[in-house]
């Protein structure tokens, strides 16, 4: 097991005044990447992109004030690693919502620099406790790009001699203005399960927010664009390895019912998710492999 302290990290993998190692909110190892006037933070727990923007420019990434920083606890905001199953375990409640890869401690194991990004690698792969919540082998990569965008891919590997069949997110949380002044293009056409009733529909026009939205659009591989006119700015999603995206938001009573949510930010996030939801998983050969990916850009309007 590689030394994971602090000063192994930055001897091992700092780049001067590009990329650092520093102990984070609750202690925990973070990365702090710069590139131009872009900075990013990722903590080493769950490999979790959790801030990213322009220097003197509101953020892009939503993270909330009660998010926890501890072992084994995801945290709320930024883009938490959802795998190797999105959502609810499909017949175990007990187990961990969302998988187990955004609990556990990553490995930093590189980084790159090139054309005005800034990346780093970090890996997690099978032990004991993953086996006892999913007995399976498996190495997972997580490649974050940093410059005047961000991008994540998030590689499974299939080192073990069974298929297996992988689901996941990158369950991305965006800050906006105001979510009720915020509108998504890019899923017109599409049918999506409603989460909250259980039904199909087709989304007519750009997505709007005025309640709680839980959303899993089907058979889309397209571009997201969230539309944000009271900071003049779209933030674009587009994704690789995906056909299904995860529409998100609280709203009052969920967010009142989330310990690390506080009541009055609903109106500040929205998370537009880049997905393999039930229905777009991934059965992996031996020796085979896939990647879920991202890139994530702010452009101002007009
Ligand atoms: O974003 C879709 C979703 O599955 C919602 O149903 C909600 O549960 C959200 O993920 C957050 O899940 P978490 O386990 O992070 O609280």
């Amino acid at each position: 097991m590689q030394d994971a302290t602090l000063d192994a990290l930055n001897h091992r993998l700092a780049l001067p005044g590009r990329l650092s190692f520093e102990a984070g909110p609750g202690g925990m190892p973070h990365a702090l990447i710069t590139a131009g006037d872009f900075r990013a933070e990722v903590a080493l727990q769950g490999a979790h992109v959790i801030a990213y923007g322009r220097a003197g420019a509101p953020p892009i990434l939503w993270a909330s004030r009660l998010a926890l920083y501890a072992p084994g606890k995801a945290i709320r905001g930024g883009i938490p690693i959802c795998w190797p199953w999105f959502g609810p375990h499909p017949t175990d409640p007990a187990r961990p919502a969302h998988g187990f890869a955004r609990n556990r401690m990553w490995a930093a194991v590189g980084a790159a620099e090139g054309d005005g990004v800034v990346a780093l690698t970090l890996r997690l792969s099978d032990d004991e406790v993953t086996r006892a919540l999913w007995p399976h082998p498996f190495t997972l990569e997580l490649t974050v790009g940093v410059g005047e965008a961000l991008t994540l891919e998030l590689t499974a590997l299939n080192p073990g001699a069974e298929p297996i069949t992988v689901g996941g997110a990158l369950h991305s949380y965006f800050s906006v203005a105001d979510v009720t002044r915020t509108s998504i293009i890019g899923l017109e056409g599409a049918a999506y399960l409603d989460q909250l009733t259980g039904l199909t529909h087709t989304q007519a026009g750009p997505v709007t927010i005025g309640a709680e939205v839980d959303r899993i659009y089907g058979a889309t591989a397209a571009t997201c664009t969230i539309v944000d006119p009271l900071l003049g700015r779209t933030i674009s999603i587009a994704k690789e390895g995906s056909m299904t995206t995860v529409v998100w938001n609280p709203w009052v009573e969920k967010a009142r019912r989330l310990a690390d949510f506080a009541d009055d930010e609903y109106p500040a996030m929205l998370c537009v998710e880049t997905a393999n939801a039930p229905g777009d998983t991934v059965t992996l050969a031996p020796g085979g492999r896939h990647t879920l990916s991202a890139t994530i850009a702010a452009a101002p309007i007009g």
